[in-house]
């Protein structure tokens, strides 16, 4: 499937960077130790990449060039949350129970409308794509409901694009959060997302095609799963036989994540650890 119009990396990614510096993040104390721990393997891998493969210094102008049009086209959050988030996900679920994670990814907008338990996600009139009813329930981990747990869920339109990151779709469409009933119980009526492809006019999109690589996302559901109590859960699911399900450009798939649609309809249950 070609779309027809293509939003521009600028639209998506500086939004992205918008995006970004606008949310509210805890602040970190980090200790002079651990910042040199950090930066000199940083360095020092850099330095070995240099030495193991000959990098020469029109490379080394070319990839300082590319550095700095990644940053001035806002794309710092795209580019980091495709190749980077994923080891940062995997780090933190070594010690985390529950439902698997997955990445954030770059097109997480805060306060969308909230809706009951039983709803169909906002929409514009004649949304294009097949119908699909996600339904499922939110659980503890002895499997007791979680009553008025929250799904905070996003996802892409029929063409792979994201409401607030490319132009021409309404503000918090196929954005929404879910109050689940008490019984933890929670069932959307929204559209099949489509793969999502990495802007190809920006320096990510530049980076991925001179490499020959593919820029290519499997379609996916985004979601935070909160429960007053638990530790709240960040993660994605996909769809079994789905375009890139094997082939993700950011590395977030996991098994445990890809759901087996039938009739359009497709479920999973959520397990929430204590905080
Ligand atoms: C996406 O839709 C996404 O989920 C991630 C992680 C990165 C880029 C685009
Ligand atoms: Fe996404």
């Amino acid at each position: 499937m070609t779309a027809v119009h293509s939003p521009t990396a600028a639209d998506s990614g500086a939004s992205a960077s918008a995006s970004f510096r606008s949310s509210a993040r805890e602040g970190v104390a980090v200790s002079a130790e651990r910042v040199s721990t950090v930066a000199t393997a940083v360095l020092k891998g850099v330095h070995e990449v240099i030495r193991a493969h000959d990098v020469t210094y029109p490379e080394f102008q070319a990839a300082k060039q590319w550095l700095m049009d990644l940053g001035e086209g806002g794309e710092w959050p795209l580019f980091l949350d495709v190749f980077v988030e994923h080891v940062v996900e995997e780090v933190a679920a070594r010690t985390q129970d529950g439902t698997k994670g997955s990445i954030l990814g770059p097109y997480y907008l805060p306060d969308q409308v909230s809706l009951p338990a039983v709803s169909t996600l906002p929409m514009r009139p004649g949304e294009k794509g097949d119908p699909l009813v996600f339904s499922g329930r939110v659980t503890d981990l002895a499997g007791r409901p979680l009553a008025g747990a929250e799904l905070d869920i996003w996802h892409a339109d029929s063409e792979g694009y994201y409401s607030g990151f490319a132009p021409g779709i309404p503000d918090g469409n196929l954005r929404a959060v879910v109050t689940c009933d008490e019984d933890g119980r929670f069932e959307i009526s929204t559209v099949q997302p489509a793969p999502y492809q990495i802007p190809t006019d920006g320096p990510t999109g530049r980076l991925i095609d001179a490499a020959g690589w593919h820029p290519w996302r499997p379609a996916h559901l985004h979601l935070i799963v909160r429960a007053p109590g638990h530790r709240p859960i960040t993660t994605q699911l996909y769809f079994a036989g789905g375009e890139y399900v094997d082939s993700d450009v950011a590395e977030a798939v996991k098994p445990e994540l890809v759901l087996t649609p039938s009739d359009q309809r497709v479920s999973y249950d959520f397990v929430l650890e204590p905080a």
